[in-house]
Order: C-alpha cells, then structure tokens, then sequence
C-alpha cells in the first residue's frame, strides 16, 4: 500500500484562520460542510433519484473505458458511448466489470429543462466556506459508480471539490521536478502530456516501484468534505465503494503561472494544434 500524508481538516464553524495560508502556500486541505443547514438542504435534494428525474431517458454521451486501460493516443475524457441518462444511473448502481462509466455534468445547450437543478448547485457557492472563498462557482456535478478511476493527471487551474453523496479518494502528489521524474508524465509531444503514465489503475507500489518513494498526500473525502486542490499538483481519483455524486468548481490563482508543470501542459496543447511542428521536431521534444 501507497504510504501518504493525510490532507489537513478544518471544521467549517471552527477557526479557518490557517486555510488562507495553505491557498497562498498552494497546500491541499479539507473542510467539514456536513453539518451544516445549507449542504444539508442541498444533499437532500440532489439525489440520484432527482438526476433520474430531470435527465430521464434522454441519450446521453458519458465517458467509457476499459477499467484500468489508459490509452496515451486518445485522451481518457474522449472515450466515450450514447446510453439514455437512467441507463447510466443504473450502471452507477451496478458497475460494469470491465467497462468504467463516468460522468461530468454542467450547464450546456438546450438544457433548459436542468436549468433549476444547476440553479441550486450554483446558489450552494456562497455557502460554502471554500467556494465562497475568491466567488469561486460552483458548475459542474461528477457521477460515478464504486470502482471509477480518474487516471493519474494534473491541470493547470485549483480546484473546489466537494463530495454530495458517496465518497472519493483523492491521491495527491506536489508540482516539484522530483515528482516530475517519479510520475514520468507521457511526452509533451503528444495528446496527453500532462497524464502520468503511472496509474490508470489504482496506484500500487508493487505494480509501480517509483511511487513508493514520492510523497503523496491523501484526501478521504465524503459527504459535505470540500477539498481545496492547488494548482498543477498531481491528483488520482477513485471512488471505493459507493456509487458518488459530487461537485467542483475552478480558481485560477496567479501562482499557478509560475510552475513549470503549467507552461509544461500549455505547450504540449500548443503542439498538438500543430502537428507540422511535431513532424519537424523528429520525436525530439521529450
Ligand atoms: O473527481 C474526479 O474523478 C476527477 C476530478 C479532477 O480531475 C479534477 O477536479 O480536476
């Protein structure tokens, strides 16, 4: 097993005077909504039952992947298959055991009809001690089964990640060179630069010898736990047990410019609009 730091907690109605200063230092932590009246309302009404309400049998287009696969020439969000929405519920439930179903969800066209349901995600934002925080929106909702992996990665941006129902396990690794080296992301000159080649499945030092000596720290969260991911660290999310809804909005905070990680994954977008440049480069941009 991945031996790792736990994520620090903070009671919402306790002292939040240290959560500043983990955002300045670009530190991961969590705090405690459960209790209070605001998450409380909202998890009561956004349930699985309600998603079957507004989304019905409509087809939809969710992510799908063979378990534990991660294929470098096609990004994980771009693997994907029409079921009707009740269908994919049902697989949430019940999880395919070989295929992975997943889904993110936010506001797009013609979706009038869930207008009310992201009317109150997006009103929960203020509540929310860590969303509050900067007006960062709360937008877009996750749903995921027992067994749902998100590979191995990281973005540019922070993210607000808070679990509605379920549970998640967020496996996070800092933006240094040296665990640039460990996690060995896939070259920049491809689809899926900013993606460790470690880690499709779950994250297993017998399997990977080079994560048992990174430096990981861990976030359980459940439900009303917000978790505040910084900038550019490595993150790997599963979810162990339940089937999962949870919420997450993006800050952009200036640091994040300074990390090599970021103009890192910016370049490797940059070339893969440009795959004249990559010819030319003969497979030298590593
Ligand atoms: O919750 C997940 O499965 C992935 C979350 C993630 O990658 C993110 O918030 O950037």
């Amino acid at each position: 097993m991945l031996q790792a730091q736990d994520a620090p907690r903070f009671d919402v109605d306790g002292d939040l005077a240290e959560v500043d200063r983990l955002v300045r230092a670009a530190q991961p932590f969590i705090i405690e909504e459960g209790a209070r009246d605001a998450f409380r309302a909202f998890a009561e009404s956004v349930t699985m039952d309600r998603f079957a309400d507004v989304f019905g049998d409509r087809p939809w287009r969710v992510q799908s992947c063979k378990r534990g696969i991660f294929e470098p020439e096609i990004p994980f969000y771009e693997q994907t298959e029409e079921m009707p929405f009740t269908g994919f519920l049902d697989r949430m439930r019940e999880p395919h055991e070989t295929q992975q179903h997943y889904l993110n969800l936010w506001p797009g066209p013609n979706m009038d009809y869930a207008q009310p349901l992201f009317d109150e995600l997006r009103a929960l934002g203020p509540k929310i001690a860590l969303t509050n925080y900067k007006n960062q929106e709360l937008r877009v909702f996750w749903l995921g089964g027992a067994g749902t992996i998100t590979p191995l990665h990281y973005d540019t941006y922070a993210r607000s990640h808070g679990v509605v129902h379920g549970e998640k396990l967020f496996m996070l690794f800092p933006p240094d060179f040296r665990h640039l080296r460990l996690l060995q992301p896939y070259p920049v000159r491809s689809n899926t630069g900013w993606y460790s080649t470690v880690g499709a499945g779950p994250l297993d030092p017998a399997l990977f010898p080079r994560l048992a000596k990174t430096r990981p720290v861990r976030a359980l969260c459940g439900p009303g736990d917000f978790l505040y991911l910084p900038p550019c660290w490595w993150h790997h999310v599963s979810i162990p047990s339940k089937p999962t809804i949870s919420v997450s909005a993006t800050f952009y905070p200036k640091a994040a410019y300074f990390y090599y990680y970021h103009w890192r994954l910016r370049f490797s977008r940059w070339l893969a609009r440009h795959p004249r440049l990559l010819n030319l480069s003969n497979g030298k941009l590593g």
